[in-house]
């Protein structure tokens, strides 16, 4: 069976990292089975590229998520995505872009740099390490991420800039689901899992910020992560 590695649950959803949480959402999505080793440190240093999650299949490791699902739909079939005309196929390309390239900063932004974020960040991630960890691991992390956050770009904006940035995202999404159930229509692809993933990061964390205020402002962005988790992810 699929071993899905990945972080331990929390923030209360299934995953605080939404790349975590959008590759499990396609495996149930997609109806593949899969089982999640308990989380442990030792996973991430193993993981191939630095990242999670990553996947071993039939002793297989894949890693970073566009390229598990690419491997999940040539070796199980593609069951979400086969309804998708080309001109559909772009535009998820295109809004898995903005989630995953570009607002994926500003939140990361919003969690480790923001100090009213962080405090909760440090909180969610790092409250159960044990003494001495605890006094420094934290420290190092959010440095580490703030060094990516300013190779990335994102980090060299200003706080009014970041968030003027990502409240343009979650604008385009919002308005472009409109009263659709779904991203790109009536049914169901493999865009939904990102970008369930991704809003439901944004509105679910506690982690209070501009980014989730404007997210919050759009009733269907709510209902949609309703109506993807009372699917996938039931009681
Ligand atoms: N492009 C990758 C991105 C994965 C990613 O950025 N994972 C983050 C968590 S959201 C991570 O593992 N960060 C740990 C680190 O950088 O040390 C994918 O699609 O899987």
């Amino acid at each position: 069976m699929i071993e899905l590695f990945q972080f331990a649950p929390a923030f209360g959803l299934p995953n605080a990292s939404p790349f975590c949480m959008k590759l499990e959402t396609y495996l149930r999505m997609a109806d593949i089975e899969f089982e999640i080793p308990s989380a442990k440190l030792q996973h991430l240093q193993k993981a191939p590229k630095g990242k999670m999650p990553y996947i071993i299949d039939q002793g297989k490791t894949v890693s970073d998520t566009s390229f598990i699902i690419d491997y999940l739909k040539s070796t199980y079939g593609d069951p979400l995505d086969a309804w998708l005309d080309t001109t559909q196929r772009a535009t998820a390309l295109a809004f898995q872009r903005l989630l995953e390239e570009n607002l994926y900063w500003a939140v990361l932004y919003s969690r480790w740099v923001e100090p009213q974020g962080w405090e909760q960040t440090r909180g969610a991630f790092f409250g159960g390490l044990p003494a001495p960890l605890k006094w420094f691991v934290p420290t190092i992390a959010r440095r580490g991420i703030i060094k990516e956050l300013h190779g990335q770009g994102m980090g060299r904006h200003s706080l009014a800039e970041i968030h003027a940035i990502g409240k343009r995202d979650i604008s385009a999404l919002a308005d472009f689901m409109a009263d659709k159930p779904y991203i790109m229509g009536g049914q169901p692809c493999s865009l939904d899992a990102c970008a369930y993933a991704f809003i439901a990061n944004l509105l679910w964390a506690p982690v209070e910020s501009e980014l989730k205020d404007h997210a919050q402002k759009y009733p269907q962005l709510l209902a949609y992560c309703e109506r993807m988790r009372d699917r996938y992810y039931p009681a």
